[in-house]
């Protein structure tokens, strides 16, 4: 009898097991069928970026970690960093590469070193205006070059905005094509941008956004170009004395992750990733047009010199840098750069 006992309990026992394996099989049969805030163990997103704390590129961040901790009850934090504290636009993106990041936003232009594609961007003069820029960012040709981004260990989530960039400098008023002579302007690190100050006679530097102000004030360069929400709120104002419309290149910021973390996340996790970078976005590009209107008032209350540049000047810097578009064309990829102006035809029907 207690032979049978024995034999019976055992029996029972492996039926026990066997019934949980096949539960946790169900489970991962129908898509993980967990959810996302039972994605497993806890997951912590170092998400950081060059801008301050002012800047609505910060807010957006905080609006991605508001709407990610949320949807997965807790089970990813997301920690922000701003300023720089990180490191610069592109460290920060070989920091993703490198899994030792999760998250940063960093301009086109520089991403355009892991992605030479991204350069179609910092085309000058190529979007007459947000609402374009915003219509092509997110359709078919901005969405299919995010997907190139994965080659590089990298997901490209969305797009937000860093905006139209306008010229400061310590030197003189620039209202023309002349004005711009011999002047040593910080571009961001991108060949196009320098080939392009180049061709409008200016004496460019490529530098890392980190150590622009430092540069400004030691008079290592005499001036820098970024939309007026940037020069205000990161006090340029303190070390510039004059501000021009010139509206050269309209710039994308480009919400990166980290791809071996993404590839981690289960399916559902994957999906808040998406819409919390897609919200945030949209959330940061209203933030910043409202900052652009109201900063450039800003930065004359504070002594800033503002220079209209003439529409002639302007006719003669879109002539000047037209060598520069056909030259970088071939680099970019013809076929790219001819999606990019067909959608923005389009977009403007
Ligand atoms: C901040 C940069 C900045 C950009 C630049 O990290 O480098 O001038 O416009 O916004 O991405």
């Amino acid at each position: 009898m207690k032979k049978l006992a024995m034999v019976l309990s055992t029996i029972l026992l492996i039926a026990m097991l066997a019934a949980c394996g096949n539960s946790g099989e169900k489970a991962s049969s129908n898509g993980g069928g967990e959810s996302a805030s039972n994605g497993g163990e806890s997951k912590v997103i170092k998400a950081g970026i060059g801008l301050n704390d002012q800047h609505p590129q910060y807010k957006g961040l905080l609006k991605f970690k508001e709407i990610v901790e949320e949807k997965t009850d807790g089970a990813i934090t997301v920690e922000t960093y701003h300023s720089g504290q990180l490191g610069d636009d592109r460290s920060m993106t070989e920091a993703l590469q490198l899994g030792t990041q999760e998250v940063t936003v960093p301009s086109t232009a520089p991403l355009a070193n892991f992605v030479p594609e991204f350069s179609v961007f910092d085309i000058p003069f190529l979007f007459p205006n947000e609402e374009v820029a915003d219509t092509v960012l997110d359709g078919e040709v901005g969405q299919e070059l995010l997907q190139k981004l994965e080659s590089q260990n990298l997901v490209g989530l969305s797009y937000w905005e860093n905006g139209f960039r306008d010229l400061t400098n310590s030197k003189r008023a620039v209202a023309t094509m002349k004005d711009f002579d011999g002047l040593k302007i910080r571009t961001m690190e991108n060949d196009l941008h320098l080939d392009a100050f180049k061709a409008l006679g200016a004496n460019p530097t490529p530098m890392a956004f980190t150590e622009l102000f430092t540069a400004l004030q030691q008079g290592t360069v005499d001036g820098q170009e970024n939309p007026y929400a940037t020069i205000y709120l990161q006090k340029f104002y303190e070390v510039q004395n004059h501000v021009s419309n010139t509206h050269h290149i309209y710039s994308p910021f480009v919400f990166l992750m980290s791809k071996s973390f993404y590839d981690g996340l289960t399916e559902d996790q994957q999906k808040i990733m998406k819409e919390a970078a897609v919200e945030a976005g949209k959330y940061e590009r209203k933030l910043n047009r409202e900052a652009n209107d109201k900063y450039l008032q800003s930065l004359q209350d504070e002594g800033m010199e503002y220079t209209e540049i003439t529409p002639e000047a302007r006719e003669e810097m879109v002539k000047a840098v037209a060598p520069v578009i056909d030259e970088y064309k071939g680099q970019i990829g013809e076929e790219t750069v001819d999606k990019v102006y067909k959608a923005i035809e389009e977009a403007q029907k």
